[in-house]
């Protein structure tokens, strides 16, 4: 049988999530999701070492090279199987409401049959959990403010972290047809909204039915929904729905233009064309008298004809950017280009970190960074953070890294834990010995807006604390991140000489797009970050890139678009 570490990776992290559910011991839960971590770092096959080997992996322990092993015989994993049919669906769901722990979410299936968001928002209307144990009103009223927190009803769009993968795979597989010349993803993922309802696809070839078959017979695709002339629609692995549209290579730019949207977007780009004499569609830029293509083959092209500067995608949402490009003065935004380095990573010494600190500098050292926070997490971190003489032992570290890392400035920090009151940890004195700090809500998620807010103001009033981590905490689709009061929050920034962190992991983008803007607006200085966690994730700049575009920053609200020195000066000039 065929299979991958990623394979592997996702069994074990499944079973450590169902323990969870269940209640178990977290330090079992940890070592599964440990153990999935690592493999899914595994730069060799697993399925080429032995058993033996396998166990002797670091990070692996007994039970889950067990499980390994039992995976590689015979293709399933006995204990996920009975976990699965033990912890219903529904309870898994229930269990991501924020302040609703696994034991109330059995609870509530169990006493009421509750199975899911939906089911719980009819039960607090018909108020049908207060009978319950231990459940008194103000808890009913925490939930209803999780599920308020938590969205709308959203079941059918997926976070863009999930579709993702998906689509940049189904894009590789697409341009390497014969048949295919250019080719992208469009639509709500290009723009890089929170979660898509869709993949759209979008290839330039002037032979459709070659490329519409290989989407039908991909292995990525479950099932052909539609498959008409223009529009091909499938059902992808991950219960997304992907729809590729083949178009001539001369309509290229207008196609994507009009496929990426948004609708808005569109409409008020139609209306500009309208007003010029000319109409737009996918097809092209048309002059109305002659009939003619005024322009249609790249992007570019289409926005020049309009008389408009380019609009980077993820600023096509019909908030201000249309009459500012045409106007001239469409903020010339941040690119990946302009990043000059990280201020935010991890290694192996704290427990979450997955590859050693060498790796990480020598992978960031090649991707042509010129410099690079190591920021692993601080004592008060249960389980994963570093005690003072470890963080010593650290620095020691990364003296004898330098002399291998020409070109790559290393600087020697720390994820601080803000605290309930906004204190953190080691002391003053030792937390001034570090180059750069980033300070992060890690715990007591759920404080009301007030004391949420006034808690991580106070951190940004200490000298040391050179970036608020993704300040609002939610975890796309999943978690709501903490009730804070944004306005307040960009303006201590400013005023403190504090960076609001961009995280760039597509689970996270936090802050968000909407709440860059009103952070550069107020004239505070963003910091793109990977947070990463390994070296995969060192990928991941371009969504933070791409998110503050959605905020319309441009490389002078990004403190990692400066340079050392005047990353340094940033830094000093708080202390
Ligand atoms: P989603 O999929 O809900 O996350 O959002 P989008 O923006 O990807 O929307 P989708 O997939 O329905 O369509 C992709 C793009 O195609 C959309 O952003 C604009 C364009 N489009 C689709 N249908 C229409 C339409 O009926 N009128 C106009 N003007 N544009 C459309
Ligand atoms: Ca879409
Ligand atoms: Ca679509
Ligand atoms: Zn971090």
């Amino acid at each position: 049988m065929a299979w991958t570490n990623e394979d592997v990776s996702r069994q074990l992290a499944e079973i450590a999530a169902l323990l969870r559910l269940r209640g178990e011991d977290p330090f079992k839960v940890r070592a599964y999701e440990r153990a999935a971590g690592v493999i899914a770092a595994t730069p060799v096959d697993l399925a080429e070492l032995s058993p033996e080997e396998i166990a002797r992996l670091k990070g692996i322990g007994r039970s889950s090279a067990r499980r390994i092993d039992e995976y590689r015989r015979t293709g399933r994993i006995d204990m996920l199987e009975r976990l699965r049919a033990d912890v219903p669906a529904g309870v898994a769901e229930l269990a991501r409401v924020p302040g609703l722990g696994p034991k109330t979410a059995r609870l509530l299936h169990a006493e009421l049959g509750l199975s899911g968001l939906d089911d719980l928002r009819a039960a607090l209307e018909q108020g049908r959990l207060r009978g319950l144990a231990g459940l008194g009103e103000k808890t009913e009223q925490n939930l209803r403010r999780a599920l308020e927190r938590m969205g709308a009803k959203d079941d059918d769009r997926v976070p863009a972290a999930d579709a993702l993968p998906v689509a940049e795979e189904l894009c590789a597989r697409l341009a390497a047809l014969p048949a295919a010349g250019r080719v992208a993803y469009a639509g709500s993922l290009r723009r890089l909204r929170e979660t898509v309802g869709d993949i759209d696809l979008l290839v330039a070839s002037d032979q459709p039915a070659p490329v519409m078959a290989a989407l039908r017979d991909d292995s990525l695709t479950v099932r052909v929904l539609a498959a008409g002339e223009k529009k091909t629609s499938v059902l992808t692995v991950r219960g997304l729905q992907a729809d590729l549209r083949v178009v001539e290579p001369a309509a290229w730019g207008a196609a994507l233009v009009y496929f990426t949207g948004s609708k808005a977007h569109n409409v008020r780009v139609r209306e500009r064309a309208v007003r010029r004499g000319l109409t737009l569609n996918e097809y092209g830029l048309f002059d109305r008298v002659t009939g003619g293509r005024v322009a249609g083959r790249t992007e570019e092209e289409v926005y020049a004809a309009l008389g408009m500067a380019f609009v980077p995608a993820p600023m096509r949402e019909d908030a201000g950017e249309v009459q500012a490009a045409a106007d001239g003065v469409l903020p010339d935004v941040v690119t990946a280009a302009d990043v000059l380095g990280d201020l935010h990573g991890h290694t192996d010494w704290s427990g979450d970190g997955k590859a050693s600190m060498q790796d990480m500098l020598g992978a960031a050292r090649r991707r042509g960074d010129r410099y690079w926070a190591v920021t692993d997490h601080a004592e008060n971190l249960v389980m994963n953070g570093l005690s003072r003489e470890r963080m010593v032992a650290q620095r020691g570290a990364i003296e004898r890294l330098r002399g291998g890392l020409s070109g790559l400035t290393v600087l020697h920090g720390a994820e601080l834990n803000i605290g309930a009151d906004g204190e953190l940890d080691y002391d003053r004195e030792f937390l001034l010995g570090f180059d750069f700090c980033v300070a992060s809500v890690h715990t007591l998620m759920h404080r009301p807006r007030e004391e949420q807010t006034r808690r991580i103001v106070a951190a940004m009033e200490h000298p040391a604390v050179n970036v608020i981590g993704h300040p609002v905490g939610r975890i796309i689709g999943r978690r709501p991140g903490y009730d804070i009061d944004v306005e307040v929050i960009v303006e201590a920034a400013a005023r403190t000489g504090t960076a609001l962190e961009v995280n760039a992991s597509p689970r996270r983008l936090d802050l968000s797009g909407r709440m860059v803007r009103r952070a550069v607006e107020a004239g505070a200085t963003v910091a793109i970050s990977c947070d990463a966690h390994s070296l995969g994730d060192l990928g991941n700049r371009v969504y933070g890139v791409a998110t503050a575009q959605r905020g319309w920053a441009r490389a002078a609200d990004v403190l990692n678009c400066r340079d050392v020195d005047g990353l340094r000066d940033f830094v000093a000039a708080k202390r």
